[in-house]
């Protein structure tokens, strides 16, 4: 692999005396950590990490990088699942870190919103909200790390997208330092205002190659008075869905999440992480995590739960179920659905297949998906889980026990297409949430080929000529 590069001396200086010590990185031991995805999949190079503490510094900084001509990655907590904050292996970019933009500067009580910098991370923003009685209504298992900005420019999904949306539909303002280094205000509390194109939906899910995302004004909710969460046992995903329709169909405002693990999925998480039992008497084919929430804080929505879920199990849909009789049994449950993503880390190799599919051709997907994976690679391990209420599934798959990870890795792309072929034909995404980055831009021509993928080159060209944000990442190599 090359060394990393050094800036060209001029750049350097002027870097320095424009960020300090604390704004830039040059030291390899310093500067690795942000060239290696948190899935190790990729492991790249950079000349350096500029870490700026506002915006004016790094509008200033992308101003010198440009004269430079010197190429440009943004990166948030660097959770990215498609390798989409890490430099190439060139090492000639530089790493432009949010991480020290942690000012939450306003949360307002009449708009119901929330002001902060773009590396106050997702955690931080959700406690800010919660101690005013508010809720930030976005929750994903990298919140400790993912930042505003990060997610803002994945358009994150998570958890409550059923209920309030991707984080798209929260980002009602947005700031952001384009590739030339000029600063686009768009921080209005508007919840009206058409004026034009919306600018801030372009550069939200544009997984920084149209600018720095470095501030947002986000939309939060009143926090719910109660809430009532259980675990399901169920045979399949069918059941799983017929049990979010039999809630849909009382009261949809109550669902806050409604997910799906896998037997296999959930047996790694029961093996390999510790204080993660399975709180069943018994291991099920398939589990579902329902989540009800209600701004009443009475026990309607006790009773909710209780008579769906009673029904359910009398009818056979559901064979067991625990309910949180605590906050604390609450989080238990919610941890043994976070830690899907690093059971399956610590279980070997995998391949992800971040898909969404309508809900109605969720079973057929997974039915078949299964069967054209366990034919290619006799021993695989299809692990999915996900979001089943909003048709996204993690239809993962680990390695054969035992096998040699890089055998399997080798294979990629042969298990990526014969599950996009399926999901294609059912008329669904290959990548629900997750985004491009730089694992899949091998499937845009397919895809969103054409006059679609076009008119993204076009304005992509249009803001950033010199290809200087995040060169490599959606777009495939020309
Ligand atoms: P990074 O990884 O740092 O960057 C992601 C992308 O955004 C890159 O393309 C980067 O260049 C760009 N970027 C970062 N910051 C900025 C900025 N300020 N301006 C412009 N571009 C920027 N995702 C989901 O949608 N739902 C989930 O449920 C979910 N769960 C996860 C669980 C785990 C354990 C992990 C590791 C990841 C998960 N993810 C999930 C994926 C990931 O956490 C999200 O995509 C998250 O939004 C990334 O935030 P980040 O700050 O880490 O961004
Ligand atoms: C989740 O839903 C994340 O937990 C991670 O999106 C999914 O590990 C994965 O594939
Ligand atoms: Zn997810």
């Amino acid at each position: 692999m090359p060394e990393n590069a050094a800036l060209p001396q001029p750049l350097h200086d002027a870097l320095l005396q424009l960020l300090g010590p604390a704004g830039l990185l040059t030291a390899t031991s310093d500067i690795d950590p942000f060239c290696i995805d948190w899935r190790a999949l990729y492991h790249g190079k950079c000349a350096a990490v500029l870490r700026p503490a506002n915006t004016e510094e790094c509008a200033k900084a992308v101003a010198l990088c440009n004269q430079h001509n010197v190429p440009m990655v943004p990166q948030g907590g660097n959770t990215s699942m498609v390798g989409g904050a890490t430099p190439d292996d060139t090492g000639k970019a530089v790493v432009i870190s949010t991480t020290r933009m942690t000012r939450i500067h306003d949360i307002d009580h009449a708009d119901l919103t929330m002001t902060v910098e773009a590396g106050v991370t997702l955690k931080a923003a959700q406690d800010a909200a919660a101690k005013e009685g508010l809720l930030l209504p976005l929750s994903i298992s990298s919140e400790g790390s993912a930042d505003i900005g990060g997610i803002l420019a994945t358009n994150a999904g998570g958890n409550n997208t059923v209920r309030y949306g991707n984080a798209r539909e929260l980002a009602l303002g947005l700031e952001a330092v384009m590739p030339d280094g000029n600063v686009l205000n768009l921080m209005r509390k508007l919840r009206k205002d058409n004026t034009g194109y919306a600018l801030r939906q372009l550069l939200v899910g544009s997984e920084g190659t149209l600018g720095i995302i470095t501030q947002a004004i986000i939309q939060l909710q009143p926090a719910p008075r109660s809430r009532e969460t259980a675990l399901c046992a169920v045979a399949d995903a069918k059941s799983a869905l017929d049990l979010f329709a039999a809630f849909r169909k009382q009261d949809p405002s109550a669902i806050q999440a409604f997910e799906f693990m896998s037997g296999t999925s959930m047996a790694l998480v029961n093996k390999l992480i510790e204080g993660a039992p399975l709180p069943l008497s018994e291991p099920a084919p398939a589990y579902a995590l329902v989540e009800l929430g209600s701004p009443r804080g009475d026990d309607s929505l006790r009773s909710l739960m209780e008579d769906v879920l009673g029904t359910a199990l009398e009818d056979g849909l559901v064979t067991d179920a625990v309910l949180a009789e605590s906050e604390a049994q609450r989080q238990s449950l919610w941890m043994i659905r976070e830690e899907h993503a690093e059971a399956q880390k610590r279980a070997g190799a995998s391949v992800k297949n971040d898909v969404s599919v309508p809900l109605a051709a969720i079973p057929t997907f997974i039915d078949e998906a299964t069967k054209a994976c366990e034919a290619l690679i006799p021993g695989i391990r299809v692990a999915p889980f996900g979001h089943i209420g909003d048709g996204n599934i993690h239809f993962n798959l680990v390695q054969p026990e035992g096998a040699d990870p890089k055998a399997f890795l080798a294979q990629d792309h042969a298990m990526m297409d014969t599950v996009a072929a399926i999901v294609r034909k059912l008329g669904g995404s290959f990548s629900a949430e997750h985004g491009v980055g730089q694992l899949k831009t091998y499937m845009m021509p397919e895809w969103r080929g054409g006059a679609e993928l076009e008119t993204m080159r076009r304005i992509k060209n249009a803001l950033d000529p010199k290809n200087l944000m995040n060169p490599g990442k959606i777009f495939p190599a020309a």
